[in-house]
């Protein structure tokens, strides 16, 4: 128990204590608010006992804790409502938060060519020798081709820079210390709204950010003009984080006719671009459709970065693996980051892990397997498409109201973006044990055709009947 504390004054009279302690004590038994009191709750340190008892020489048996002075954080916006969903005991509980994949009968899925992959490295025999701080060559190499296409001169010129990551979050965390170290009081500008984490990555970085208009709730679309004239109005050379296919929450994403018009904005305004690629292939079924927003930049020339993630395409989620790229006019340039990375990631984490690097590898690395996988996304996609679908239809069957609910088969990826605001994400949950994030948004990956009507009604209650 940290909340008492026994303390012993010895020799001293209560003169000896400053005028704001008045109390003298002799072996008492103390609560921890005593102790605050006691010793400056202004503060809210028990430990400056010493200044605030002066000369009082002590020997003092505390039990509170060293770390009194740290509050209880608020349970993680998306990961805490896993926590949530574990601790409920109904039957009919859904899991719409975390964007993880099902399969229909709502188990985890682990992809077979991930199994045929780890079967390789099995009968190679792999090692487990630290890998170089950049992470593994072989991963690297496919990984920028993935992004970029193999036949993209910016590979062949040796123009990007790739470091491998912990997944899409540990490389965004990457750029954001090479952002922090080299472009100074540079701002990032994120879409709002956006990833919620990544908002801490940036904070946590000490990178200014601010929004950019991307959602307009009267259309349940994208606010395009908004969007243009916020990237148009931040300072000269800042760094725009854009989500390259798949954005999370809202599922809406510029059509390629909208992203050339970003792109001409950007160059205008001399900004960086950085993507946010976490959904390859998961958005649409097809590696290089997704790719496709991020090869437009390139191609006009731009310098740019892109975090990647395996997390959903490959259904690594626990492996963390994923890679920063950052492409360079020069090869010269990209080798000196590609430096400053490995220097980044050295005191963070010192090396990334081999094993999501080599199923990842092996997948790309194998055309047999990587057909394979191709298929499988694709199925993973499929199943996603088909429980969207079916959603829609059982919305407007079952919503007498006249609601035009089309745009849930607008958005795209793995996401539903419903409208539903916190009090009716709440009722979701609390009436109908569909857990999903607060902002309204819900995972389609861990909805099963067998579940769409239940869904629908909890949908249709919230919509209707809370304001
Ligand atoms: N970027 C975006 C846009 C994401 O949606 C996610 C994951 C990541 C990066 C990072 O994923 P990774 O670190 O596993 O590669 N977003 C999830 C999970 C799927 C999460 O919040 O961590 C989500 O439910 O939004």
């Amino acid at each position: 128990m940290a909340s008492s504390a026994m303390l012993s004054v010895a020799s001293a009279g209560p003169s000896a204590f400053p005028a704001n302690c008045k109390t003298s004590l002799r072996k008492t038994k103390i609560g921890s608010s005593d102790v605050r009191q006691l010793f400056g709750k202004a503060k809210g340190n028990p430990f400056l006992k010493s200044q605030c008892l002066g000369r009082v020489t002590m020997a003092v048996a505390v039990n509170v804790s060293r770390f009194e002075g740290i509050a209880m954080a608020p349970p993680d916006p998306i990961l805490g409502v896993s926590e949530a969903f574990k601790a409920d005991t109904n039957d009919m509980k859904l899991n719409l938060g975390v964007g993880a994949y099902r399969t229909e009968e709502l188990q985890p899925y682990v992809l077979n060519v991930v199994k045929k992959a780890e079967k390789l490295m099995l009968e190679r025999g792999e090692n487990k020798e630290y890998l170089p701080i950049e992470g593994l060559a072989a991963f690297n190499k496919v990984t920028a081709e993935l992004l970029f296409g193999a036949d993209n001169a910016v590979i062949k010129q040796n123009r990007v820079a790739t470091v491998q990551g912990l997944s899409g979050t540990g490389s965004l965390r990457l750029a954001a210390a090479l952002i922090e170290r080299y472009f100074p009081g540079a701002k990032v500008l994120i879409s709002s709204p956006t990833w919620g984490n990544h908002k801490n990555i940036f904070n946590d970085a000490k990178v200014p950010w601010s929004e950019y208009r991307y959602y307009d709730p009267k259309t349940v679309g994208l606010d395009f003009d908004g969007m243009i004239s916020d990237i148009r109005a931040a300072p000269d050379g800042s760094f725009i984080l854009l989500h390259g296919c798949a954005h999370n929450p809202t599922g809406i994403d510029p059509t390629p006719e909208q992203w050339e018009k970003i792109a001409d904005v950007i160059q205008e305004k001399n900004h960086i671009p950085f993507f946010d690629v976490a959904y390859q292939g998961f958005a649409s079924g097809s590696l290089d459709a997704d790719a496709s927003s991020v090869r437009l930049f390139a191609a006009r020339g731009l310098e740019l970065l892109v975090a990647q993630s395996y997390s959903k395409n490959l259904g690594l989620y626990a492996e963390r693996i994923g890679a920063i790229n950052v492409l360079c006019s020069s090869s010269d340039a990209a080798a000196r980051v590609k430096s400053q990375l490995k220097r980044i990631a050295r005191p963070m984490y010192s090396n990334p892990s081999v094993h999501g690097a080599r199923i990842v590898a092996n997948v790309v690395g194998d055309p047999a397997i990587f057909n394979e996988w191709k298929e499988e996304m694709e199925m993973m996609a499929g199943r996603i498409k088909n429980v969207r679908q079916k959603l829609f239809d059982s919305l407007s069957a079952k919503d007498k109201s006249g609601k035009d609910w089309s745009f849930i088969l607008k958005q795209i990826g793995m996401f539903s973006f419903t409208g539903l605001n916190k009090t009716q994400s709440d009722n979701m949950t609390n009436k109908w044990h569909v857990y999903m994030t607060k902002d309204g948004r819900i995972s389609l990956a861990g909805l099963s055709l067998a579940k769409c009507e239940y869904l629908a009604d909890a949908i249709i209650d919230s919509f209707h009947n809370v304001s």
